[in-house]
């Protein structure tokens, strides 16, 4: 089932989410429904609490439009190691119309759960980096805004009311 992407400033994306004590059938439909949600969008990455479920589910699939797809499911998924910067854009399927460069560790290294309830590790550069930095801080009400400058958050929350105000 593809489910409504909650957009800024949602207050529902800013609560932190509680880990998964046990990866059951329940949490397996949540990823179908995340996957489905994300594919169609579409976007690189996808966290639950995008779709109002507070809990530590991620997924991600940075593979090319002419490639086969390759889905990351990371269950309660932390950062075990970091280094290197890297400084690029990033937009958020929860931020819609709005992208900036935001600064990030260049390499990661993440534990988490698989579909299965068996831990698992990835060593990821570039995108896939970012992507898993991005998606943990949507777990804990974090948004790519929220590592602005001052300066371009407000222009930022400017615009966003603005385009805001021009709906209604
Ligand atoms: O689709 C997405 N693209 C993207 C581009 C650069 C850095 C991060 C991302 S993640 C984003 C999908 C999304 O909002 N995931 O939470
Ligand atoms: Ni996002």
């Amino acid at each position: 089932m593809i489910r409504t992407i909650l957009t800024y400033p949602n207050p529902e994306l800013k609560k932190k989410s509680t880990p998964v004590a046990v990866v059951t059938d329940s949490v397996r439909e949540l990823v179908q429904d995340l996957a489905e949600s994300m594919y169609n969008a579409p976007g690189v990455g996808l966290a639950a609490p995008q779709v109002g479920i507070h809990q530590r589910v991620i997924i991600i699939d940075i593979s090319g439009k002419s490639e086969p797809p390759n889905l990351i499911v990371a269950i309660n998924p932390t950062i075990v190691h970091a280094e290197g910067e890297a400084y690029d854009e990033e937009g958020c399927l929860s931020v819609p119309n709005y992208a900036a460069n935001v600064r990030r560790y260049a390499r990661v290294i993440v534990k988490a759960l698989d579909l299965e309830g068996a831990e698992r590790t990835w060593e990821a550069e570039g995108l896939l980096a970012i992507a898993f930095q991005h998606e943990i801080d949507h777990l804990d009400g974090v948004l790519f805004v929220d590592h602005l400058s001052t300066l371009k958050r407000e222009l930022f929350q400017r615009k966003a009311r603005k385009a805001a105000e021009e709906k209604r």
